[in-house]
């Protein structure tokens, strides 16, 4: 990511139902026919939801404290399948050698390896399925997500202008988004997890409201014991503070992210939306919001 060849930020374009950008959609046919290995464990967020933090607390919770996690920062040692990025390349070529998540991924010698996915859950490879594999899904309020998802835009040339805040907000409640429609997301995952029992589904505002207790249910799920120790160590290096210190983690290494425009690790609460949505957006969003949340039993919490 930090030889990333992108000078022009990509558009958004209409992939099976989903809006998606090329940097997720160019490797598709190696994405699909991706092989997972029996001990893989998923990490499946809609964009903003607390990937890193739930990653990072995964990475702990299974390897300890580990000397990569001080060299190599944390999209390196858990890469995105869907991944498809042109890579900076010395010399003139035809076309820009690319660096695939799922050539990554095939060259990682952990285990178990850790994935990073932002994929509808339509979208997963079979493979997840057929091996019963390990997922973990994370979710965050929409208000929350929208605002974190802004100012990541802002400040990358990775994703589509955002242009201004209330036309973001449009088209975030139109689905216009990279992967798509968070309610879709969100909801599409859920409804899988009724039926399929490897799904460990978590809410960032758990997370903020009490760390140890969903620390403790994650473990529950993979089957992991670790001492009450080791798990003070892990909500000390998982806060918020000391992962925005990080340099592993806070996303400093990237080229392409604009920290003059915003930070990766911005505000790390729940409710912040209330510093960006005026009353009368917050109407219009809340009526949506119920429709479109009509027909489900999910819900969110937009403050603790
Ligand atoms: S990405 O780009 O989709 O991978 O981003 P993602 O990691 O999912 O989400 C980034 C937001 O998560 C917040 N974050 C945290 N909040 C609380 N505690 C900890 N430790 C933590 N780590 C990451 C991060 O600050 C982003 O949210 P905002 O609201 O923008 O601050």
């Amino acid at each position: 990511m930090d030889k990333l060849d992108v000078k022009s930020r990509p558009e958004l374009f209409d992939f099976h139902g989903v809006c998606m950008t090329h940097f997720y959609t160019d490797n598709w046919e190696n994405m699909q026919s991706f092989h997972t290995r029996p001990d893989d464990i998923l990490i499946a967020t809609y964009p903003k939801a607390g990937t890193t933090w739930v990653t990072y607390i995964l990475e702990l919770l299974n390897f300890g404290q580990t000397e990569a996690q001080t060299t190599i920062p944390i999209y390196k040692r858990v890469p995105i399948l869907e991944a498809a990025f042109p890579i900076l390349q010395q010399g003139l070529g035809p076309s820009p050698p690319m660096y695939k998540g799922t050539d990554h991924l095939d060259n990682l010698a952990i285990s178990p390896r850790i994935i990073k996915t932002h994929v509808p859950v339509q979208f997963l490879p079979k493979s997840f399925w057929e091996q019963k594999s390990k997922i973990v899904y994370v979710a965050r309020n929409a208000k929350d997500t929208v605002v974190s998802y802004f100012h990541l835009e802002r400040m990358t040339t990775l994703h589509p202008e955002p242009g201004d805040w209330s036309n973001y907000l449009q088209r975030f409640i139109e689905g216009k988004m990279v992967f798509g429609s968070w309610f879709d997301h969100v909801n599409g995952w859920w409804e899988k997890k009724q039926t399929y029992s490897n799904i460990h589904y978590m809410f960032y505002e758990d997370l903020i409201e009490d760390t140890g207790r969903e620390i403790d249910k994650l473990c529950c799920f993979l089957g992991l014991s670790p001492s009450a120790e080791e798990k003070e160590i892990i909500i000390g290096k998982v806060s918020f503070d000391v992962m925005k210190n990080d340099n592993m983690v806070n996303r400093s290494t990237v080229k392409k992210f604009d920290f003059t425009k915003s930070s990766f690790m911005r505000k790390g609460k729940v409710g912040d939306w209330k510093n960006h949505f005026t009353v009368t957006q917050d109407e219009k969003f809340d009526e949506n919001y119920k429709q479109k949340m009509k027909n489900s039993t999910l819900q969110f919490r937009t403050e603790v």
